[in-house]
C-alpha cells in the first residue's frame, strides 16, 4: 500500500496537484550531481532509437537507457525494451530514494540523455500496462536544468512549468500518470546536456 506524500520527509518540499507530485530540490549536491551526469554519459549503454511520425521514420530526440532486474522487459512508445544489468551506481541511488520516500521500492530506471536543448521529450503519461494504477515514479534530474511542463488531460485551464535543476528528485504518484500529461519541451538556447533517471516498479510481465 502506498503511503501519502504527506509523510514524506520535507526537504525543500513543495507540493502541487493535490500532493501527487512533490519536488525535492538538492536531492543530490550540485558536485554529485555533475560526478553522475558524467560517469551515466560515459558508461551508461544508451540507444538512440527509431520512432514514425506521420508514417515517416525518424532518431528519437535523445538517447535512452533501460536498467532493471532480471526479466523485467518493458514496452515504452512502442517499443520493447530489454534490459541491462544495474550498476552499482544505479542501485546505490535507487537505495537512497527508497530511504528518503518512506514505501517506495523500485526494480527497474530509465535514462533519458538529452545532449542539448534541442533534445526533448513530447506529451505523454507514464501510464504503461506494466505500471499497475497510480503509479510512483521518482524523477531524478542531472545537468543542464530543463522545463518540465504538465497539463491536464481534459481540463486546458491547468497548467503547470517547472523548472528541474542539476540534483533536483520529482516524486510522481497516485492520480497524476491518469489525469495529467507532461513533457519536455525544446530549449534552443541550451547547450549542455542533461540526463534524466525514471525509477519506476514494473509489476507484471507481458
Ligand atoms: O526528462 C524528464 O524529466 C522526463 C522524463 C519522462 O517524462 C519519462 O521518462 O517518461
Amino acid at each position: 500500500m502506498q503511503k501519502s506524500l504527506d509523510f514524506f520527509p520535507a526537504i525543500e518540499k513543495k507540493s502541487f496537484l493535490g500532493g501527487e507530485l512533490v519536488l525535492l530540490t538538492n536531492f543530490l549536491s550540485a558536485q554529485k550531481a555533475n560526478e553522475m551526469l558524467q560517469f551515466l554519459i560515459k558508461n551508461a549503454h544508451w540507444q538512440q532509437s527509431e520512432i514514425v511520425v506521420y508514417g515517416k521514420k525518424h532518431l528519437e530526440p535523445r538517447f535512452t537507457a533501460w536498467y532493471a532486474d532480471p526479466g523485467l522487459e518493458y514496452s515504452y512508445s512502442k517499443k520493447r525494451l530489454i534490459p541491462e544489468k544495474w550498476l552499482t551506481e544505479l542501485i546505490n541511488l535507487k537505495q537512497d530514494i527508497e530511504q528518503t520516500v518512506p514505501g517506495t521500492t523500485f526494480n527497474s530506471v530509465l535514462l533519458n540523455y538529452y545532449r542539448d536543448g534541442n533534445d526533448k521529450m513530447g506529451w505523454h503519461a507514464d501510464n504503461e500496462k506494466e505500471l499497475g494504477p497510480n503509479p510512483c515514479i521518482a524523477s531524478l534530474s542531472l545537468g543542464a536544468a530543463r522545463y518540465f511542463d504538465l497539463k491536464h488531460k481534459t481540463d486546458p485551464t491547468q497548467k503547470l512549468r517547472l523548472e528541474l535543476t542539476a540534483g533536483t528528485l520529482v516524486i510522481m504518484s497516485g492520480t497524476l500518470q491518469e489525469n495529467w500529461l507532461h513533457q519536455i519541451p525544446q530549449q534552443k538556447r541550451i547547450k549542455e546536456p542533461r540526463i534524466n533517471l525514471t525509477f519506476r516498479q514494473v509489476i507484471s510481465f507481458v
